[in-house]
């Protein structure tokens, strides 16, 4: 698929999709939520992906939902949500590869709960996140009830649902919302070494692992203990496992291919 809205960039096994219309601060018309959906799905798809790097062109990470794009449309928000944002938000948890947020500006809306549902964020030092929802009526959505409690505490989560006020990059890190904040001129190459590094792990090790963590968010601990071993077992059967312990043996550095 041609992508009018997205910018896709392949170094050393990392796929680095950038959200491109900076003008309307990378908010997602339909176009733009059609290709990430598309181009997330492609990641997924693609062994030679090995870890995935998701920003945004311009000032921006993402403005969330595209108003203008609405403007005196009758829509249903709920129809929406379930067509175009939840499946964009489950190819992002359900992709057996890490996940980076690189958030170069604003995070709003939508484009807030997309950054919440990658597995790790980094942020520029000017870069917010708002819960933007509230400024217009509605309530988060697109993940953003599920990660927001548990990435910032119920009580923080609330206030800042409720409020709908910028919480800038350093109080998100001390939240352990995001998990580095570097200042923008290093951005993407901080972004690029971290992702590039998980590019060249036992990227089947680090799927079971996302699959392992996505399922504990939602049974009991002996369910957990159970599927740990599950996906335990998995992982236990890869070239790249024995080639860890071979390497170990050997005292030398891996070299993991992904299988
Ligand atoms: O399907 C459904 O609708 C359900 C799903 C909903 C999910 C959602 O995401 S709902 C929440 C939608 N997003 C918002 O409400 C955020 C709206 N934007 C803002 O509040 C502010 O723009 C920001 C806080 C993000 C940034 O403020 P600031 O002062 O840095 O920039 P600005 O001047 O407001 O915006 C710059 C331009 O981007 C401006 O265009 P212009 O005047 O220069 O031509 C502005 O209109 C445009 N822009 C920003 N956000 C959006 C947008 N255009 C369309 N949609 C946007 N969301």
């Amino acid at each position: 698929m041609a992508y009018q809205t997205l910018v896709i960039e392949d170094t050393n096994g990392v796929r680095a999709i950038t959200l491109n219309r900076p003008d309307a601060l990378n908010a997602f018309n339909e176009a733009l939520k059609i290709e990430l959906a598309d181009a997330l799905a492609a990641a997924a798809r693609d062994a030679t992906a090995r870890a995935v790097v998701i920003t945004g062109a311009g000032r921006a990470f993402c403005a969330g939902q595209d108003l203008k794009d609405r403007a005196n449309a009758d829509v249903s928000l709920g129809e929406s949500l379930r067509a175009r944002y939840n499946p964009i938000i489950m190819r992002v948890r359900e992709m057996e590869k890490p996940v980076i947020a690189a958030v170069n500006g604003v995070a709003a809306g939508a484009g807030c709960s997309l950054a919440l549902a990658c597995d790790l964020r980094i942020a520029a030092e000017g870069a917010s996140f708002i819960q933007a929802f509230v400024r217009i009526g509605l309530i988060p959505d697109s993940g953003a009830t599920f990660f927001l409690p548990r990435l910032a505490g119920l009580g923080k989560a609330f206030e800042l649902a409720v409020t709908g006020d910028a919480l800038r990059a350093g109080e998100a890190e001390r939240l352990g919302m995001v998990n580095r904040v570097v200042p923008a001129a290093e951005l993407m190459s901080v972004t690029m070494e971290l992702a590039g590094r998980l590019a060249q792990a036992p990227t089947r090790a680090i799927g079971l692992t996302k699959r392992a963590m996505n399922r504990a968010l939602l049974t009991s601990l002996e369910e957990s203990l159970d599927y740990e071993a599950s996906m335990q077992e998995l992982a236990g059967r890869t070239h790249d496992h024995a080639e860890g312990v071979q390497a170990f043996m050997e005292k030398r550095a891996p070299h993991f291919t992904g299988n």
